[in-house]
């Protein structure tokens, strides 16, 4: 049995955590990943603080786990939604693309975990400073925005900064690279690209089909001034790129992007969609519900452990 500090703060069975991706990750997904032991997230995105408020309600409804909130900081609604999950006291709140030190003192005093996501080491002390209770260590390997430091470089350098929990994201799919995550000093996984094909998973089957599909090379980063974001090549990607050489301005590439994601998430337009997904897309195989998934991963990290384990005797013995 797999059990850290992260089992305990989020009253979990698992140190695992799904993404909370906008669009993608909503109340069935949510409810279901809790429901199997980890912990599943509602992906607030940019959504108007209501339409969160339904999600809510409705993991409530499916499930008596523990779930979060994923809190976007580029979100018009931020405040709103800061609101509703006051109101209808959510155990924990993961937050990307942004500060959350100002809500934390609200946040604590209702006993609200707040994990924030860092790119950085530099991030990361800012972030313990604030009061954080754990943090998510993202490396570039993950969908969506990305920061520049790969998981195997930037997880080892936060976990010696800072002397929170530390949960590593980017570049995570199976029950290998959580043992490995484990043993560089985290203490328990977010995943999110393997969660698009859980069963539960109300995205498009297009989008669905087009991570199934991809192969190691797949995805590619997409941006401008140091903001990048990692999806899979399609038609879109290389609109940017022959933009981007053409040497368009920000606010021509900014519009070329307005809508991208929900186009591929509810329409399954794989071609001018944004269809966000991690380097290891290659690694998704096959549709499983969110229980399987976690079920697998779980046992192969233990099984692969406890191999090098006894090695690691084996190797005492001689
Ligand atoms: O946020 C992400 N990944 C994302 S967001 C997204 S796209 C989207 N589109 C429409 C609606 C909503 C979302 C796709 N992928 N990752 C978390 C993350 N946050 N990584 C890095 C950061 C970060 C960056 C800067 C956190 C804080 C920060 O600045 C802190 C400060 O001081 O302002």
């Amino acid at each position: 049995m797999i059990h850290t500090k992260v089992c305990d703060l989020l009253q979990v069975k698992y140190p695992l955590l799904q993404g909370g991706m906008a669009w993608v990750a909503t109340a069935e997904l949510a409810a279901a990943v809790s429901e199997a032991g980890g912990l599943g997230l509602i992906g607030a995105g940019s959504a108007p603080a209501e339409v969160v408020r339904q999600q809510i309600l409705q993991v409530k409804a499916l499930t008596k786990k523990p779930f979060g909130v994923n809190v976007y900081y580029l979100s018009p609604f931020v405040e709103e939604v800061m609101a509703v999950i006051l109101e209808e006291g959510v155990k924990v709140i993961t937050t990307g693309a942004g500060n959350p030190g100002k809500h934390i003192p609200k946040l604590k005093e209702q006993g609200i975990k707040v994990i924030p996501v860092v790119s950085s080491v530099a991030l990361a002390k800012r972030m313990e400073r604030t009061g954080a209770d754990a943090l998510i260590a993202e490396g570039m390997e993950c969908g969506g925005h990305t920061g520049e430091l790969t998981t195997m470089a930037l997880l080892p350098q936060v976990v010696d900064a800072v002397k929170l929990p530390i949960i590593a994201a980017g570049g995570i799919a199976d029950g290998r690279q959580l043992a490995a995550v484990l043993c560089m000093g985290a203490q328990g996984v977010q995943m999110g690209t393997r969660f698009i094909c859980a069963a539960e998973c109300i995205v498009h089957d297009h989008y669905k089909e087009a991570v199934l599909k991809a192969k190691d090379r797949d995805t590619v980063l997409t941006g401008y001034n140091g903001h990048y974001v990692r999806v899979l090549k399609n038609k879109l990607t290389r609109e940017y790129q022959r933009l981007i050489k053409e040497g368009a301005g920000e606010e021509e590439l900014e519009k070329l992007g307005i809508g991208r994601l929900r186009a591929a998430v509810v329409e399954g337009d794989v071609q001018m969609g944004s269809l966000m997904a991690g380097q290891v897309a290659a690694m998704v195989q096959k549709i499983q519900p969110a229980a399987e998934i976690i079920e697998e991963i779980m046992a192969e990290a233990h099984k692969v452990l406890e191999q090098s384990l006894r090695l690691f005797r084996k190797g005492e013995e001689a």
